[in-house]
């Protein structure tokens, strides 16, 4: 397969004219004219070319981003039987697919991250042989277009041209994937004329992996969610290369999002200085029009979306939203930590959104959305579990199956998606589209924990707040695989993200405060909105009232809110979280924070087990971290 495109420094930030989208019909070896083509970067063209002989597709469309070529694209999908268009009085502008049933999530089983040295990738990924992964990825894409169009779409994540900014192109034969990169990334010919010859972009390939013509020319039928059984997603962080095969749906094909902006990104980073991480990002002002920004990571089915669309009810309080799920941090020209986030879209879970619980993003999904395996109502709008409280009496499931509520089946699948721009979410930020991005004042990391961690603490140096990041852990949810409630250690929630070793992750993390000014490092705080009872309650209200920690926290930083110290780090002094007006017995407040010495040196234990697969690339800060922790549990500072 093709060879690294080569990398260089120096980007022409000239501002280029638009340039028409080109069509072409490929020769009978599936070489593609180069003639009239959008653009003159020989990497890129001689990239393409190579792809297109090798899958051999029936044309390629060069995407330039436009609505016209949106429009067309749906209405392509739409005669194909790939959307539903939705009823335009309900939802305007909106779409439903259904993907193939065994096509509904991320499969972290086969995704690779293939670098020259086994150990390179560690103990968390799934490693692979780069060049006999190249040798077998030949094979599956041997082919994979045929009787398909080949579509080159050209993207930014982060502002086109801005200096944290990076480039790529995906191929690909699935116009679902088009669509849905148009949404989620700066797409099309401003993105093509910044990769100017010998500008750095990421090369990805995609195919669903379903040819409508076989080797000796027989013709099959397309269907609506074409996909195969075989599956890749395949990461070459060495030579910054994704390729993925086979799946149409979400992080596996849209390969700006979870391939790009997160495992091959996080190995760029570690190279060059910054960090790409699973976080969401917000802009918080107080009633005194203060501003703070906070960048936050939580595992999945922690309520990271609502955090980011969080409506405070504490008066005067505004949060904003500028990233749900991928923050890019650089240290700044100013000595602080400035965070972006690169995308430009939504892809976030339905199930579980509703108007009680996240009323921006239900504001946010009222026109232009294309939702994926959503159940269909009986008037041409949707609707999946906990968006309303009372389901329809009727249905059709996002299996195309009659569906009532007696039925005993979900009617929208666990995974259900939309993917719609930020630009409709009623509470972004404009820094969304600030090149520089914005200073990071704190980061927060999340989990699913029903004991021992508090609701808030607060590391008291960039060390124990690392060490916060590589300890945060999630009770399994029914909709996660696993028994549930059992404990699953995701560091920093990149255990899927990390396109290298975890340990080495880690120290990359540790070494920031030596690019970062100290006063420019964030503070690091972990939260739990999840904690239960001995009676199995869960103790703290959650979505909105979270933001009496945010104001905790921010109070911190501007230096007017007490703290005590415990082993954990800084919790709130007695009265400085804002309770007015909540109704906790203060029986449950001690117990949000009740610090339980057995239990704690019990996943003490549990943590040195778990440390222990890192071998010797885990930094001695870090067991030191956990050997002080010990010391001070056991020495009874238990508070
Ligand atoms: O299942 C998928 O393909 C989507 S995974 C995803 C999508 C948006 C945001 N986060 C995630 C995730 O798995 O963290
Ligand atoms: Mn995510």
């Amino acid at each position: 397969m093709t060879p690294g495109v080569t990398v260089d420094p120096t980007r022409d930030r000239t501002p280029q004219p638009p340039v028409p989208a080109a069509r072409e019909r490929t020769g009978a070896a599936g070489d593609p004219r180069l003639e009239g083509l959008p653009t003159r970067n020989g990497a890129v063209l001689s990239w393409v070319r190579d792809t297109a002989r090798l899958t051999q597709p029936d044309e390629v469309v060069w995407c330039d981003g436009s609505q016209a070529e949106f429009d067309r694209l749906t209405a392509l999908m739409v005669r194909s039987g790939t959307l539903v268009p939705l009823n335009p009085e309900k939802r305007p502008g909106s779409f439903l697919a259904r993907s193939a049933p065994g096509d509904v999530a991320r499969v972290e089983s086969r995704t690779f991250i293939a670098s020259r040295r086994r150990e390179d990738a560690g103990p968390t990924n799934n490693w692979r042989e780069p060049e006999a992964l190249r040798e077998e990825l030949a094979g599956v894409f041997a082919g994979s277009m045929r009787g398909r169009t080949m579509y080159v779409v050209p993207f930014s994540m982060g502002p086109v041209g801005g200096p944290f900014s990076r480039l790529g192109v995906q191929i690909t034969d699935s116009p679902y994937v088009v669509a849905s990169m148009r949404t989620m990334t700066r797409m099309g010919s401003r993105a093509l004329a910044a990769i100017t010859p010998g500008t750095p972009f990421v090369p990805a390939v995609h195919s669903v992996g379903f040819p409508l013509v076989d080797a000796i020319g027989r013709s099959r039928e397309d269907v609506p969610w074409p996909c195969n059984d075989l599956k890749y997603v395949a990461h070459f962080p060495e030579t910054r290369e994704i390729f993925s095969f086979g799946s149409g749906y979400g992080g596996n094909a849209l390969l700006g999002k979870k391939c790009f902006a997160l495992r091959i990104a996080s190995a760029m980073a570690r190279e060059e200085g910054w960090l790409a991480e699973h976080m969401l990002l917000v802009k918080v002002t107080s009633p005194e029009q203060e501003v703070f920004h906070l960048a936050a990571a939580f595992p999945s089915a922690c309520g990271k979306t609502n955090l980011a669309m969080l409506r405070p009810t504490l008066p005067g309080w505004r949060v904003e939203t500028i990233g749900d799920d991928i923050a890019w941090m650089h240290p700044g020209p100013d000595g602080r930590l400035r965070a972006l986030n690169p995308e430009a879209g939504f892809f976030g879970v339905a199930p579980g959104t509703g108007w009680s619980t996240n009323s921006a993003a239900m504001e946010m999904l009222r026109e232009d959305v294309i939702f994926t395996n959503v159940a269909l109502t009986d008037d041409g709008d949707v609707w999946w579990e906990g968006m309303t409280d009372e389901p329809p009496a009727h249905l059709t499931d996002w299996q195309g199956r009659d569906w009532t509520p007696d039925c005993g089946r979900p009617a929208a699948h666990p995974n259900a998606r939309f993917t719609v721009s930020a630009k409709r979410c009623p509470s972004i930020a404009e820094e969304i589209d600030a090149p520089d991005g914005v200073p990071v004042d704190a980061i927060l990391f999340g989990g699913r924990r029903a004991g021992n961690v508090p609701l808030v603490a607060e590391a008291l140096d960039w060390g124990q707040g690392v060490f916060m990041g590589a300890t945060v852990s999630s009770e399994r949810t029914a909709a996660a695989e696993g028994a549930v409630g059992e404990l699953r250690h995701d560091p920093f929630a990149m255990l899927p993200f990390t396109g290298y070793h975890m340990g080495d992750y880690f120290a990359h993390w540790l070494s920031m405060r030596d690019r970062v000014a100290a006063a420019g490092l964030p503070r690091v705080y972990s939260v739990n909105w999840f904690r239960r009872g001995g009676d199995g309650r869960l103790l703290w209200p959650g979505f909105g009232e979270n933001s009496r920690v945010v104001e905790w926290i921010c109070r911190r930083l501007e230096g007017t809110a007490g703290a005590r110290h415990t082993p954990l780090g800084n919790v709130p002094a007695d009265g400085a979280l804002d309770l007015d007006g909540l109704d906790l017995a203060e029986q449950d407040v001690a117990e949000l924070f009740a610090l339980d010495p057995a239990a704690w040196l019990a996943e003490v234990d549990h943590l040195e087990e778990y440390f222990a697969r890192f071998g010797a690339r885990l930094p001695d800060e870090i067991t030191g971290h956990l050997a002080l922790l010990r010391y001070r549990l056991s020495a009874g500072q238990a508070v």
